[in-house]
This record gives C-alpha cells, structure tokens and sequence, in this order.
C-alpha cells in the first residue's frame, strides 16, 4: 500500500539500552536515509523488549530515550511516523491472529531463538513467539521494506512466509514485505570480540559504543579493541575480523570506500589507525549527543510521540478490519 505514491517502510528498535554503533549503523542511518522517498513509519519496540525481564521504571526512561535518538539521528516527523508500539494495541491483536496461522517447526527454527534460549525450558516465551509479533508489526502497516540489520534477515523470511500463507488461504490481505539491507555495516561486531554481533545487553562495556557515550569512553573502548597481531591494515572478515570492523565504522563514518581507507594507512600501524577512529566517532557523535540533550527532556518529544500513535493507529486500523473479515470475526 502507497500514501502519495510512495513505498511504506516499517521498522524498530528495542528499548533495551542505549542505541549502539550496530544499531545505529545497520538500522537508524538507513531510517534517515529511507525518510525522503518513502512512507515510513518507525516504531520503539517496546513489547518486543518484555520478552526478557526488563525493569518497569527503566523501560519508561529507555523507552523515551530511544524516542529522543531517533530525533538526535535526523530522523523529521515532518517526514517519519515515529511512535511507541504498546500505545497502538492492533500490534498484540494482528500477532496472535499470525500465532494462529504459523507452525511451533517454524519458530523452533529461529536462531536467535536458539542463541537466547540455550535450549532452556524455562525460557519465556514471549522469546518463542517474538518472531510472530515483529511479523505483525511489519504486516500492520503493509509496509514493502523492512530496514534492519542481517541479523533480523530470517525474521524477514518468515514474515514473507506468513504474509504469503495468509493470502492463500483467506484471500489477497497483506503486502508481501522485501528486508532491505546495506551493503557495508548490515553486521558490526563486537569490539572485545569480533566474532559475535555488537549487542546492547554484553556484559562488557567496551564491547560497544553507545551513541551516548563520553567521548573518553569512546576512546577507551576503540583503544583496547581487540585485532590481531601482523599489524597490517586490511579488510578480511575472515582472517582480520577486529580490524576489518574497525574499517567499516570508520567507513560509515566518513563516507570514504574500505579501499581508499586501507591505501591512505599503508604503512601505518593500528595505534594510529585507531586514534584517528577515536577523533571520527567522537566527531560523529557530538551534534547527536547535542540534539539528543536538547530534546529529550522537552515537551515536543512527547507530542511527536502522541501524533504518531495517532497515525500509526488510523494505518494500522484499516489493516485490522480487512483481516477481522478475512478470518470471519463479526462487526458490531
Ligand atoms: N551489531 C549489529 N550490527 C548491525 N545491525 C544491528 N542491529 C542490532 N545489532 C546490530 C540492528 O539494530 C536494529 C534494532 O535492534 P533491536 O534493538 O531490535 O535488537 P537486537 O537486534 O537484539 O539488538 P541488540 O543490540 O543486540 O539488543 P539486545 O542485546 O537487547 O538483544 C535491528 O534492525 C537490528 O538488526
């Protein structure tokens, strides 16, 4: 579905943190990039992050946090629909019609049901049934791309499976949704171990950056960061996963190709390679930080907030008839 001839756009974050390089990267840019061309509507997940315990009073503050960040990023609500998903209650209702239409098989193949669950059987599970609200979140809004990191490509999938499912058996229903991914940072890793994905909830701090984090912070997390040991500055994923991360952020960061960056530090060693990362991403974040401080205690957040509910509401409302139809619930 189009409003002005434009494609729609779904996608969220959860509010379990403070927003990360990865985040940031494989997500947020890609919102901001997305918001000129296309009909978007980007929501803070916050039903999505109660499928682990999460503190109440917390969750409020992180919640309007990430509300606050995606302002900071650039993110207009002139163009963007930007509102909290538990105030739009089509969400909870779409996903257990999809629950009802989808396989126990199906989730139990997820892995990042796997990764979280290490098999437990007292895992939640709201973990097990993630998969089905997220499906909902992006079928609500009939939304054609799905922006997120490669991380979220098999939720994608599944989503297309149930979307197309649901078509076959009830009639013509819901846009068929594509993942809409990026060709450099759809995965940036940990700095203390380049083999696992940039997370929110590491124990480590210097795991990762947050995009709130102090600049001496930032300095010490680049730093320490782990690499290897020739000391040569290549990218090979393989082989140098540390320092071919490391390429990518300062890549992101200023637009220049992993190529040209990898020619300017012929010779150089990864101490200066570093500091001048540490100088990029602090340089980076600082008119973020500065919006990000100007906004988030203000009175406009919140009424950003209640205009989206407000629209997301009206979209997702239309969807909800045309389904309750579909599965032959009555009108009254
Ligand atoms: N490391 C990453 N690289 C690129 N993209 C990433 N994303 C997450 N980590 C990376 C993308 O960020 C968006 C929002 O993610 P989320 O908040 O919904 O949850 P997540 O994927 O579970 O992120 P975290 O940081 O790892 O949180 P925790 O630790 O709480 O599980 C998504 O588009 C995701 O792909």
């Amino acid at each position: 579905m189009e409003n002005n001839n434009k494609p729609r756009v779904f996608s969220g974050v959860q509010p379990t943190g403070n927003i990360h390089l990865g985040n940031y990267i494989g997500a947020l840019k890609q919102f901001v990039d997305l918001q000129n061309d296309t009909d978007c509507f980007y929501c803070i997940v916050d039903m999505h992050s109660i499928t682990v315990p999460q503190d109440p009073k917390q969750l409020k503050e992180t919640t309007l946090d990430v509300a606050a960040l995606y302002l900071a990023v650039g993110l207009d609500p002139k163009k963007a629909t930007i509102f909290v998903q538990s105030t739009v209650p089509q969400h909870a209702e779409l996903s257990w019609i999809l629950t009802c239409n989808s396989y126990t098989g199906e989730l139990s193949r997820m892995t990042q049901f796997k990764d979280k669950s290490k098999g437990s059987e007292s895992a939640p599970t709201g973990l097990f049934t993630y998969p089905l609200l997220m499906a909902a979140d992006i079928l609500l809004y009939d939304a054609k791309f799905v922006p997120v990191g490669n991380d979220q490509k098999q939720h994608i999938e599944l989503t297309r499976d149930l979307a197309i499912r649901f078509n076959n058996k009830y009639g013509d229903t819901f846009v068929v949704p594509d993942y809409k991914g990026i060709e450099v940072g759809a995965r940036i890793m940990a700095l203390d171990d380049p083999t696992k994905k940039m997370s929110k909830s590491a124990e480590n701090i210097h795991s990762r950056i947050s995009l709130l984090d102090e600049p001496s912070k930032v300095k010490k997390s680049i730093m320490k960061s782990t690499t290897d040991s020739d000391g040569i500055i290549r990218f090979d994923v393989d082989e140098k996963p540390g320092i071919s991360n490391l390429l990518t952020i300062y890549s992101v960061f200023t637009g220049k190709k992993i190529d040209d960056i990898v020619a300017e530090y012929e010779g150089s060693g990864y101490g200066q390679f570093k500091k001048d990362l540490v100088e990029i991403v602090n340089g980076g974040l600082e008119p973020i930080q500065s919006k990000y401080k100007e906004i988030r205690n203000s009175e406009e957040l919140i009424k950003i907030l209640k205009d989206g509910t407000e629209k997301a509401s009206a979209a997702a409302e239309k969807t909800m008839k045309r389904v309750k139809e579909k599965v032959g619930f009555i009108s009254l």
